[in-house]
């Protein structure tokens, strides 16, 4: 079997969540999903140095696809991002104290770029595994938003696809739903 590489990240807690179900969704997965073996990496909340040190690792490891995953509180159901936008703005700071009002992520960047992952079918294949998914067409405008921008910018026309999933909190879906959703996501790569 031709064994692929899968970058999947989740995230550190942030603003007033003690935990992250994206890393812990992350870390529970098993180490090989079909062909693909999984490279799991825990990120910082901050602008830009998430999106470096996931850029480092691709760049190490060359995958065939990264997948980011992060928390969306308000959300009730899985969320795959259609699309990263050029903007950083959000109320919170991020964890290293920096906040950002309305700035650009890279001011020579276009305005929006689409996920390169097939972002409709990992949310039919979510819904088909019996978890509450729905297509989203904004990731905010916070860390997640950077990470997704960022890496689609930096990898846009190479063969490194990219794609991001919200999840939501525990108390909404369970961590094992959450899993699932993610291994069926995945399964659509
Ligand atoms: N969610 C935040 C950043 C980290 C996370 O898990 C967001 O949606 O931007």
């Amino acid at each position: 079997m031709d064994r692929k590489t899968l970058l999947i990240s989740g995230f550190e807690p942030f603003g007033t969540e003690s935990r992250n179900p994206s890393w812990e969704a992350v870390d529970a997965l098993p180490d090989q999903i079909g062909d693909l073996t999984l490279e799991k990496r825990l990120l910082p909340v901050e602008y830009g140095r998430a999106a470096d040190l996931l850029t480092a690792a691709a760049n190490e490891l060359r995958p065939a696809a990264i997948l980011c995953v992060g928390l969306a509180a308000g959300r009730d159901a899985v969320t795959p991002e259609a699309i990263g936008v050029n903007v950083r703005d959000a109320s919170i700071s991020d964890n290293a104290g920096r906040s950002a009002e309305g700035e650009p992520i890279d001011p020579d960047g276009p305005a929006a770029i689409f996920s390169t992952l097939p972002v409709r079918k990992m949310t039919e294949s979510i819904r088909a595994a019996g978890v509450p998914a729905k297509l989203s067409y904004t990731a905010g405008t916070y860390v997640c938003n950077d990470l997704l921008y960022t890496l689609l910018r930096r990898f846009s026309g190479s063969d490194v696809r990219v794609a991001f999933v919200h999840i939501p909190l525990e108390r909404t879906l369970s961590l094992s739903e959450s899993i699932r959703a993610l291994i069926a996501a995945i399964g659509a790569i």
